[in-house]
């Protein structure tokens, strides 16, 4: 992947909607699977660390106001850097602890 995909975000009415274009890029992965996923407050440098992982300088968005950024759940496939034949999954996550987020619909 070139960069990263949305893999699940709250629907109109706030339920979980999967995205079909993410799983089936996830279906088509032959090889072992290593995954990283990040959780935690807003505004904590998650998406920057999982860039860094990456080893790239742009890919998951970064939040350059104190606003959470980051909305669901998101992907990225790549080969593994120092793993040979191991394919690396970096997902991001929304942060935590943000007020502007309705906790009903
Ligand atoms: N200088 C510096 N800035 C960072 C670091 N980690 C995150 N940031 C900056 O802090 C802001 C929020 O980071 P972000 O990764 O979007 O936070 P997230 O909401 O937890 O995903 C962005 O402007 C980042 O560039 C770090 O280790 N060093
Ligand atoms: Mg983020």
């Amino acid at each position: 992947m070139e960069e990263p995909m949305v893999l699940a975000a709250n629907g109109a009415e706030g339920e979980l909607e999967v995205n079909p274009a993410a799983v089936e890029i996830l279906r088509g992965v032959a090889q072992p699977v290593v995954v990283v996923a990040i959780v935690g407050l807003y505004r904590t440098g998650k998406s920057y660390l999982m860039n860094s992982l990456a080893r790239k300088q742009r890919g998951f968005s970064l939040g350059a106001t104190i606003r959470s950024h980051t909305k669901g759940i998101w992907m990225w496939c790549l080969p593994h850097l120092c793993r040979a034949g191991h394919a690396l999954v970096l997902r991001d996550t929304e942060g935590l602890g943000d007020v502007e987020k309705r906790l009903w619909p």
